[in-house]
């Protein structure tokens, strides 16, 4: 029948060119990492309800702590979670260095981001303690992104109070002590984290254990307070006499000196600038990513992992994401690690954590204003 207006017959460009047959369709968590409007990590489920986390049983809660109003020098690790969920090609099925499919093994959720706003510190720190806490009483391990490092002193204070205080050691890789008594006047600056866990009690001073020091901060009077509350440390110079390996089971042992897990805490800058250039107080001469990757195997492996967290990765700065797949491996190494733990039969979660919800009590939301 011959179309009335004259018009050509439509061409079937998708039969000419063979765009017709039978394709696979992909959908998450099956398409590509660089595909799709949501970035969760590694394309594992986003669970940000506590009640719905606890039902799940989730062995691993990744949790966003996208805050940088403390920093001292270069601003931009509020961008960090964002950038080190994203930053991968693949979703990490299988891990070459352990042998093992971790999500197989475990059960990993992303938790979704702390309640941030700009410019209102104490409440940034605050929102980070209970949204940590959260997710720490449900028996998931957290793994938390900064976020500059002032970050852990509510994150660490949540999972001393989920594990009991003085429960936890933590071994904390760094360029920088960050154990200053003050910024510029400020208590709750990222120079000042860790001398706020100790003078709380929430970690004591001989478990508190630093690996990669070096450069020329903090001054001298801050290692007599260190040396006077029992902190160890270990240089960078050690690291290059000695090698990492010496270092880290020297760090280990200190650390566990007493409590049962360790709370591990990367500053993305305890890697060299070379190989971490995104961050915001960078300092030459550091340790290298495969050392700080196998490190992070290495810790998993051996001892009761409480919580970890990966902080300063500042995106603004970053070329190429480099700074932040680092930060996106740390966390999936640290995973493996854990699944191969749980495959050989060891635990993974906090069930006394799960146990102790009920009696952690639950802090109430941000309220609307202020
Ligand atoms: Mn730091």
């Amino acid at each position: 029948m011959s179309d009335p207006l004259d018009r050509p017959a439509r061409p079937d460009y998708a039969r000419i060119n063979g765009w017709d047959r039978d394709y696979p369709s992909f959908k998450a968590p099956d398409i590509p990492t660089y595909v799709g409007t949501s970035v969760s990590f590694a394309r594992q489920p986003v669970v940000t309800d506590a009640q719905e986390l606890s039902k799940l049983e989730a062995d691993v809660a990744i949790i966003g702590a996208p805050f940088d109003d403390a920093v001292s020098y270069r601003p931009g690790a509020r961008f960090g979670p964002r950038a080190i969920r994203q930053a991968t090609y693949t979703r990490g099925d299988y891990s070459l260095q352990l042998d093992i499919e971790p999500f197989k093994h475990l059960r990993v959720v992303d938790a979704g981001d702390a309640d941030i706003v700009p410019a209102w510190l104490d409440r940034g720190h605050a929102m980070v303690f209970r949204k940590v806490l959260e997710v720490a009483s449900t028996g998931a391990i957290p793994i938390i992104f900064g976020g500059d490092h002032s970050i852990t002193w509510p994150s660490a204070s949540a999972i001393a109070q989920v594990r009991a205080p003085g429960s936890i050691g933590i071994v904390h890789f760094d360029a920088h002590a960050d154990t200053a008594d003050e910024d510029w006047g400020v208590l709750a600056g990222h120079g000042t984290p860790m001398r706020r866990l100790i003078e709380s009690g929430a970690v004591k001073g001989r478990n508190f254990v630093q690996v990669g020091l070096r450069g020329y901060w903090p001054p001298f009077e801050v290692f007599e307070w260190m040396r006077e509350h029992g902190l160890r440390w270990h240089f960078m110079k050690e690291i290059e006499e000695r090698g990492a390996e010496a270092v880290i089971d020297d760090a280990l042992a200190e650390a566990l000196d007493g409590p049962d897990a360790i709370y591990l805490s990367l500053d993305i800058d305890v890697i060299d600038p070379g190989m971490a250039p995104g961050t915001g107080t960078p300092e030459p001469g550091g340790m290298l990513t495969r050392e700080v990757l196998r490190a992070i195997r290495r810790i998993v492996g051996k001892v009761e992992l409480a919580a970890m967290d990966i902080v300063e990765v500042s995106p603004p700065y970053d070329q190429a994401d480099i700074t932040a797949a680092a930060a996106h491996r740390a966390a999936l190494e640290c995973i493996s690690a854990l699944a191969v733990k749980k495959r050989d039969g060891g635990t993974v979660r906090f069930e006394r954590g799960a146990a102790d919800a009920s009696h952690t009590a639950s802090p109430p939301a941000a309220a609307a204003t202020r």
